[in-house]
């Protein structure tokens, strides 16, 4: 039975870290004081993860941590190839955003033997051992999940066809974010979920499925997008097959990237749930925490809002990414 970590008691907003046992670390890698961070991204597949590797790149350089930082190309392979160097190089911590929930125990088990601590950024992992990783860091998909349920059944009437773009297969923003909307729509029978497929968090991916999905589906009313970049995506399939964005066919998506709050605001989507992508300062800070040999909280939940067409129009000029 493999246990994914959600305990509430634990979640903290970053802003209030404290302390809970760990091992250091601080021997391996901190050359004469310096932190070295490995970092295993997932890969550059979306406006949220560009926005999400600037702001760990940034954030190491403020905080004077030596970080090496590998993309995977979404591949899990090269993310546990890329454990494994910085496992060879000593590191003090590594750092990783799993791209699927499973097969992390066997490296991340090297990584303990090492007596390297290793810290969970934006995705988690199903393991029973939760031993093999000081803290996670990420936001709450499953409430990401409902935040788009709630606003749809606020807003359909009548029967209700939603096309679901699920993204990274076995991710856990795709089986979470799936879980929460299905959780609150099971309120109104009236709306179905028609049709569900991966996009793969792609535009690209968010296009072609949608193309299909406009070929297969004789009624859509909704798209519910795991991301951004696949609403961008079903948009330009949509507006290919004569119809409206926004209007013929309403579109829920996640993220609240630029390109995203742009289409909201101009009306091609209809309502957004926020993920921050932003994480980088609280990394760093837990790194530091975590190498020094402190304790830190097992589980650390990023704060994030929801945003309406009208919303969007007034808070586009201020957004960071
Ligand atoms: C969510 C993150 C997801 C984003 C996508 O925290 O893992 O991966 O929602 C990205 O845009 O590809």
């Amino acid at each position: 039975m493999l246990k994914k970590i959600t305990t509430v008691a634990s979640v903290v907003l970053l802003s209030a870290l404290t302390a809970c046992g760990s091992g250091g670390g601080a021997e391996t890698g901190s050359t004469g004081g310096t932190i070295t961070m490995g970092f295993a991204q997932v890969g550059a597949e979306s406006g949220w993860r560009t926005a999400n590797t600037k702001s760990i790149q940034d954030e190491a350089k403020t905080a004077g941590i030596d970080l090496k930082f590998s993309d995977a190309q979404q591949k899990q392979e090269n993310q546990i190839k890329a454990i494994r160097s910085y496992i060879q190089q000593k590191v003090s911590v590594i750092a990783f955003s799993p791209v699927v929930e499973t097969g992390w125990d066997t490296v991340l088990l090297e990584a303990k033997r090492a007596n390297i601590p290793v810290i969970l950024t934006d995705r988690s992992i199903d393991s029973d051992d939760t031993s093999l990783y000081k803290t996670f860091l990420g936001s709450d998909f499953v409430e990401e999940g409902r935040k788009a349920g709630d606003w749809l059944v606020a807003n359909a009437s009548g029967p209700t066809n939603v096309v679901e773009l699920q993204g990274t297969t076995g991710a856990a923003p795709a089986i979470d974010r799936k879980k929460g909307f299905e959780e609150k729509i099971a309120s109104k029978p009236d709306i179905k979920v028609v049709a569900s497929q991966t996009g793969d968090f792609t535009r690209s991916g968010g296009k072609q499925v949608m193309e299909a999905f406009l070929k297969s589906q004789p009624k859509i009313d909704v798209v519910y997008a795991h991301n951004d970049d696949m609403g961008l995506g079903a948009i330009e399939a949509i507006k290919a097959a004569g119809k409206v964005p926004g209007k013929d066919i309403k579109i829920i998506t996640v993220d609240a990237v630029k390109d995203g709050m742009q289409a909201l605001a101009n009306g091609e989507i209809n309502f957004i749930v926020e993920c921050n992508p932003l994480l980088g300062k609280q990394l760093m800070e837990l790194a530091k925490k975590v190498v020094a040999g402190e304790q830190v909280p097992e589980r650390v939940v990023t704060e994030e809002g929801t945003f309406t067409q009208e919303q969007a129009k007034t808070v586009l000029p201020q957004r960071q990414y």
